[in-house]
Formats: structure tokens, C-alpha cells, sequence
């Protein structure tokens, strides 16, 4: 018996983030098994990831599985796993909107589902949040198309489009838009607005924090107390919002918010919840839109009037540009529903292959 096994998979980029993608079949049933597999995929736990697939970041250190959905209203089910670069762990509790971009294409390049000719819609089951997308794809002469006009920041050149529709996100993952069934809470002493429209965050204006809101990522990175502080706030917001004890959680995501600096709506810089993100999460930009169209928010405090229509676009400054979301939103005796929302996202299929792990891994179970 060889010493490694292959286990086929696909390397794509989806929105600002990478990974690996998997058939579900491809991968062992037995969780444990499951994910001792992927920790020797990726190379964790190392913070270089140096024997594995990852890249030594949290964005970098991804995995989607994919399958054939049973349900009526979708097409496939896809399961977003973070693998953590420098600890022994696989967790499934949170979504990942930038993979779920990569999921479409894998999905009708694996045959999972036919392709149209022209665009194909693929239905998204998204199991972390029990949730549903819609991502149309680019698929001329029934193939996918990676080449395109669309650009996002965070990416250098440009794609095809692959704009995703969310009809049902909101309180997927702690019940209910507002958490804590307030529009502000004061936590650790710091005004903060909970939040979840399809990813939990915690807003907070970085003035609060001492920070102008503008710094680059690796300087607040190095910033120990301000980090210390705001890992306080997450600790104690996480069961107010419905999460429990989130110490080795990676929600809720803590985004600092200061005025937009280049015609936007905020400018963002988020913990996700350790390392400050490059750009904003999916979700978490999605939760951030929603946060500054909610009337007495912290967000919206920062925002000002914006989106004051029933279908607006706020977008949303982050360190390297900005994430717009356009959302259908109904606004009545103050509070606030959410219709739908809806971005847009590239993807490339990078390699498609094996990856190789110790077969013991695989036998381990
Ligand atoms: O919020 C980073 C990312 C993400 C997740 C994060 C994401 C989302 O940029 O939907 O896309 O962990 O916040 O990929």
C-alpha cells in the first residue's frame, strides 16, 4: 500500500479568498476522519502551512464541499470548512460567501449539474446557515467562462461576473437580525451594534478603540492593546448574540467603523476574528450594509442618511477598496426587514488534481 493517498479536489479562487474544493464523496464520512484529513491537506497546524495546500492565512486556508442537493429548491449543497493555519482544528461555524463564489463553477466543471447555454443559475444550499443563494454563471457554449469585464477589489484584473443573490440570511446563525434584541448594546464599556444578515458582527466605531479607522491591517495587528480590547468585547458579545462561548470561535467578526474617506457608505477594517482582513468577508460586508440602513445603529451613526430607497447599494470602504451590496429592504415603525441582497463576485479555477495526505491519516478511523 502506498504511503500517501490522493484525494481528488479542485484549487479555485473565489472572490478574495482560496481553497480547496471537494466532491463530498471524495472525502470520509467520519467527521474526525474528515478532518484530520483536510488539517494534513492544508499543512495545519503550522503557521506557514509549509507541508501543506495552505497559505498561511485564514482566507487562504479554506475548504468547500460540494454535492448533489436532495432538496427541491437547490441544485447543490455546499459545506464552507475553515481550517486553521496554525492550530489542530476544522470548524463549521460560520458561512463563507467568497468560497461560495467558487461553488457554481466547480459544480457544473464536476458535472454535478448540467450547464446552460449562456449563463446557468445554480441554487447554493448553504448548509453552515441553512441558507439559500443564487449564483448565475457565466456558461457560453454550455462551459464555464473565467474571462470577463468584472472587477473586484481585493483581485488584480478582472473576470467574469458572477453576481449572487441571498433571499433569506438574515439571523441565520443567531436567530434573528438584532441578537441581543437591541440596536446598540454597551459592551466592556464600548457602544457596539450586533448584527447578523448572513455572517455575526459586532460593529464598533474606531474612534471608540482609539484608532482613526484607517490604519492598515498589519498596524493594528501590532496594536496589543487595542487587539486585547477587542477580543474582550467578542468574548463577552458572543453570548448575548446566541453564539456561547465563542473563545476558539471564529464569530462573531468585529468590524471597526469610521466615516467613508472615498465616496462610500463606511470604511471598514475586521477581525475575523484574529487577523484584520485585507478586504471584508462577504457576509460580513453584507452584515455591515445592513447595519448602517438600521435607523439608531452605531453603523448608521457613522453612515449618515444613505439608502434611504426601498432597493439601495451601499458600499462599503475596506482596506483595499470597497464591497458594494445592493439590498431590497422594507422600513416600518423604525425597524427594519430585509428583502434580499446581492453582490457580485469572480472566481478561476486554479488546478484540478489530487492532493496528496499520509495514508494513515485516512485509515486512522
Ligand atoms: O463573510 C472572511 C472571506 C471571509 C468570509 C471571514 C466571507 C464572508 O473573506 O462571507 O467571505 O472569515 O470573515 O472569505
Amino acid at each position: 500500500m502506498s504511503s500517501q493517498r490522493a484525494v481528488r479536489c479542485s484549487v479555485i479562487r473565489g472572490g478574495t479568498s482560496k481553497g480547496l474544493y471537494f466532491r463530498d464523496e471524495d472525502l470520509p464520512s467520519e467527521i474526525s476522519t474528515r478532518d484530520a484529513v483536510l488539517l494534513a491537506a492544508m499543512g495545519s497546524p503550522d503557521v506557514r502551512q509549509i507541508d501543506g495546500m495552505g497559505g498561511a492565512h485564514p482566507l487562504t486556508s479554506k475548504v468547500a464541499v460540494v454535492r448533489r442537493s436532495s432538496r427541491p429548491d437547490a441544485d447543490v449543497d455546499y459545506l464552507f470548512l475553515q481550517v486553521w493555519p496554525d492550530r489542530a482544528e476544522v470548524s463549521d461555524n460560520q458561512n463563507c460567501g467568497n468560497l461560495l463564489a467558487g461553488v457554481g463553477p466547480f459544480a457544473l466543471e464536476e458535472g454535478l449539474i448540467p450547464a446552460c447555454n449562456g449563463t446557468t443559475d445554480v441554487r447554493i444550499w448553504m448548509e453552515n446557515t441553512q441558507s439559500l443563494a443564487v449564483a448565475r454563471i457565466q456558461t457560453p457554449g454550455g462551459q464555464v467562462c473565467y474571462d470577463g469585464d468584472a472587477r473586484i477589489d481585493g483581485v488584480p484584473g478582472t473576470s467574469a461576473p458572477i453576481p449572487i443573490e441571498f433571499l433569506d440570511v438574515a439571523g441565520s446563525t443567531c436567530g434573528s437580525l438584532l441578537p441581543t434584541g437591541n440596536v446598540v448594546d454597551v459592551v466592556e464599556g464600548v457602544r457596539v451594534t450586533c448584527i447578523d444578515n448572513g455572517m455575526p458582527v459586532v460593529c464598533i466605531k474606531a474612534a471608540d478603540l482609539g484608532l482613526t479607522g484607517y490604519e492598515e491591517p498589519l498596524e493594528i495587528e501590532a496594536n496589543s492593546p487595542v487587539c486585547e480590547k477587542v477580543e474582550r468585547i467578542r468574548l463577552a458579545a458572543g453570548p448575548l448574540m446566541n453564539l456561547g462561548d465563542v473563545t476558539s470561535k471564529s464569530v462573531p467578526k468585529m468590524s471597526l467603523l469610521a466615516a467613508a474617506q472615498n465616496g462610500g457608505a463606511v470604511a471598514t477594517r475586521t477581525f475575523i476574528p484574529k487577523r484584520v482582513h485585507e478586504a471584508i468577508g462577504v457576509f460580513g460586508a453584507v452584515s455591515v450594509a445592513t447595519a448602517c440602513l438600521l435607523p439608531g445603529s452605531v453603523a448608521n451613526e457613522v453612515a449618515g442618511a444613505v439608502g434611504t430607497g426601498t432597493i439601495t447599494t451601499i458600499d462599503v470602504e475596506h482596506p483595499t477598496g470597497y464591497f458594494s451590496v445592493t439590498m431590497d429592504v422594507s422600513h416600518e415603525d423604525g425597524s427594519l426587514t430585509v428583502n434580499s441582497s446581492a453582490l457580485l463576485r469572480t472566481a478561476r479555477l486554479l488546478m484540478r488534481g489530487d492532493v496528496f495526505v499520509p495514508s494513515s491519516i485516512w485509515e486512522s478511523s
